[in-house]
């Protein structure tokens, strides 16, 4: 038996591994360790997009290549290994892109049956946020009903995917300063749709052959993800399901209950969990399920449909992605529901040693093996009911022998969408990003940090997240985080306003303590990444703190990322302004022109960049040198004395 201590730090992991291991299960872990890795492909040197390759193209090892060598190092049709890296990259960005942007159409057309009450469960919750909404959409809400605003703003949400004249409406939520550096370099996106389209069209064999220009389609389709499809899925599930507040909830393994029926959500769009939330507490199926021998129902889950339950009903997480096959080796878990991303195709593979059900609901993917249930996006209620009968039908199925619960579970506070910051930072009459500028410009808070992304086999699970994040806080950086890794860093407690004492520098502990809040907050799913570009935005307009983006004392990271959807959120951070780390390994290696430009010629254009750094301390050290930097470019290396500033104070400050 492989020694599973060495494949993750959670004692909840490590333990279903061995039950795995014990059971005959075959886990992503195990597959991990039995497949290398192709060089060839991982450094982005294999071409595959037209049928004269493949064409692998690596570059030569423990030596630097010639000149010459290089110029020959070319596909079939001629395309320089320049042009087969960035084509990669931007292809990794486009799929990124469309997954973020097709939930974001799903919700978009949910919320305008909602608006038009044709036959939906769901309505508009926050008409606080409809109607920021429709003003950042230029939409006059005079003498409109919440019903006609609402219908306006959900008909102009859909255009956003294919409207034929002008850009994305979010973008001038931005900073002017940013706005003016997008127009600049012409990539600001048109229509969502298009912008992907495009990546592909351009990355055809044979169309765009200059890879910095590939580079500029790259920036246009991911800040259509960004301040596109993400962000429209984040605002819309906002106003029709509720923005979130701070909530209290648990996570790990450990959530199972071995009394109850238990039912995982797994996935990424929330209308079917918001629902399954409704159907798991509905007497009816309270009662039956307790015909059965169950006490109760307990839903949890994996993933950021379990992020966006938990950030809105304080529903638990079971765990993140690389903990769903281990989810079901507890043998307690009689379904789990999957709809979209990060559903790995071996979970009715493991299934079929327990009695659970794996059951797909999306009508964009369907799961060989699994039950599937089609679910109506707009209302969702029926389905989510006939999904927790299946669920308790199960229980009586489950075999004791089988069972095997981690005991292991943590609690947590999430909830921080970034109206909430503001929220608790200012007090409801003067909410305002106020106190953080003022805390960062007297150095409480060193700077901010986005620490986000998936887990991946290839590192130790939850490792690299856990050991980046607390060397951050204990540097007085003040980390916000979504998706799996908000979950890593949950699971080790970091998210409780207690542990601020414990594990952040003296002045974000100070801050986190006179505020309640943990020195890590959890903003919520990976389409809430464009939360933080709203929390950072509103930095930048408090003011203090410089007139872009890119003059923040901020850092972002993705320390496990695996999916191409991080580097989709990647690339809209870069070019958006923000230092980028990712670590695990970097898919452009095959290519020192390309590396050299996303990691420097970028940030000379965007004000961001990107970094490769797999060790956690160097990336953690990439990120403060950072973070130093833009204080001592605002002048603030000096200002250390912890006075609060007035107005005529920042001026200065911003004059330095
Ligand atoms: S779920 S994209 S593994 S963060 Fe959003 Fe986690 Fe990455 Fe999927």
């Amino acid at each position: 038996m492989a020694n599973n201590a060495d494949r993750s730090i959670d004692i909840a992991t490590i333990q279903m591994l061995d039950k795995a291991a014990a059971d005959g299960v075959s886990t992503a872990f195990e597959r991990s360790a039995a497949m290398r890795p192709c060089p060839i492909g991982g450094e982005g040197s294999c071409c595959k997009l037209c049928s004269m390759g493949p064409c692998r193209l690596p570059a030569p090892k423990n030596r630097k290549e010639t000149a010459e060598e290089k110029d020959n190092r070319r596909g079939i049709c001629g395309a320089t290994i320049e042009t087969i890296a960035a084509r990669n990259f931007v292809r990794m960005i486009a799929a990124g892109a469309s997954a973020h942007s097709d939930h974001g159409r799903t919700v978009a057309e949910a919320f305008l049956k909602a608006a038009k009450g044709e036959g939906s469960d769901f309505s508009i919750v926050d008409e606080q946020k409809l109607l920021q909404v429709a003003l950042d959409f230029g939409i006059d809400p005079t003498d409109k009903s919440t019903q006609e605003l609402a219908i306006a703003v959900g008909e102009a949400a859909l255009d956003e995917w294919g409207k034929r004249e002008g850009h994305l409406r979010f973008l001038s939520r931005a900073p002017l300063k940013r706005q003016q550096i997008w127009k600049e370099l012409n990539c600001e996106p048109r229509a969502i749709d298009r912008e992907v389209v495009e990546c592909l069209h351009r990355t055809h064999m044979g169309v765009d052959l200059d890879f910095e220009h590939l580079f500029q389609q790259g920036a246009r389709a991911a800040l259509a993800d960004g301040w596109g499809g993400s962000m429209l899925a984040t605002e819309l599930q906002d106003i029709m399901l509720g923005t979130p507040v701070p909530v209290r909830g648990r996570v790990n393994l450990g959530v199972i209950d071995e009394k109850q029926v238990n039912i995982m959500v797994h996935g990424h769009e929330p209308l079917l969990p918001e629902m399954l939330v409704v159907a798991s507490r509905d007497p009816e199926l309270l009662a039956y399920a307790k015909s059965k021998g169950a006490e109760g129902i307990n839903l949890a889950g994996i993933c950021c449909s379990a992020n966006e339950i938990l950030m809105r009903h304080g529903i638990s997480l079971a765990g993140n992605m690389l903990q769903q096959e281990l989810a079901v080796v507890s043998g307690a878990v009689e379904a789990m529901v999957v709809d979209v991303q990060c559903i790995m195709q071996s979970l009715p593979k493991v299934a079929e040693c327990y009695h659970t059900q794996i059951i797909s609901t999306s009508d964009k993917a369907k799961v060989p093996g699994a039950l599937h249930i089609e679910v109506d996006d707009a209302a969702p209620l029926s389905a989510a009911k006939k999904i927790v009968r299946v669920a308790i039908d199960k229980f009586p199925e489950r075999a004791s022998g089988k069972v095997n619960i981690p005991e292991h579970s943590m609690d947590l506070v999430a909830g921080f969408s970034h109206e909430t910051i503001n929220y608790l930072l200012g007090g409801l009459f003067r909410a305002s990003y106020k106190p953080l500028n003022d805390n960062i410009i007297n150095g409480r808070i060193r700077g901010v940090a986005g620490v986000v992304g998936c887990t991946n086999p290839r590192v130790k699970h939850d490792s690299v997240h856990t050991t980046l994040v607390k060397e951050l806080i204990a540097n007085d950086v003040l980390v916000i985080q979504t998706g799996c890794a908000a979950m890593s860093c949950a699971k080790l407690g970091l998210m409780t306003p207690e542990s601020a004492s414990t594990t952040a520098g003296p002045g974000l502990a100070e801050v986190c303590e006179t505020v309640g809040i943990p020195p890590v907050l959890h903003m919520g799913s990976c389409v809430d990444n464009s939360r933080i570009l709203m929390a950072a935005t509103a930095m930048v307009k408090e003011g203090g703190l410089g007139d872009d983006l890119s003059d923040l004392p901020v850092a972002g990271a993705a320390p496990e990322w695996m999916s191409e959807k991080a580097i989709s959120i990647g690339h809209y951070f870069v070019a958006s302004g923000v230092y980028t780390v990712f670590g695990v390994t970097w898919p452009t290696l095959g290519s020192e022109e390309v590396t050299e430009w996303l990691f420097n010629g970028m940030g000379e254009l965007y004000g961001g960049r990107w970094a490769f750094e797999p060790d956690p301390h160097k990336m953690a050290k990439l990120m403060i040198d950072h973070i130093d930097g833009k204080r001592k470019a605002l002048g603030l290396d000096k200002a250390q004395e912890r006075v609060l500033y007035d107005m005529d104070m920042r001026r200065e400050l911003e004059a330095v």
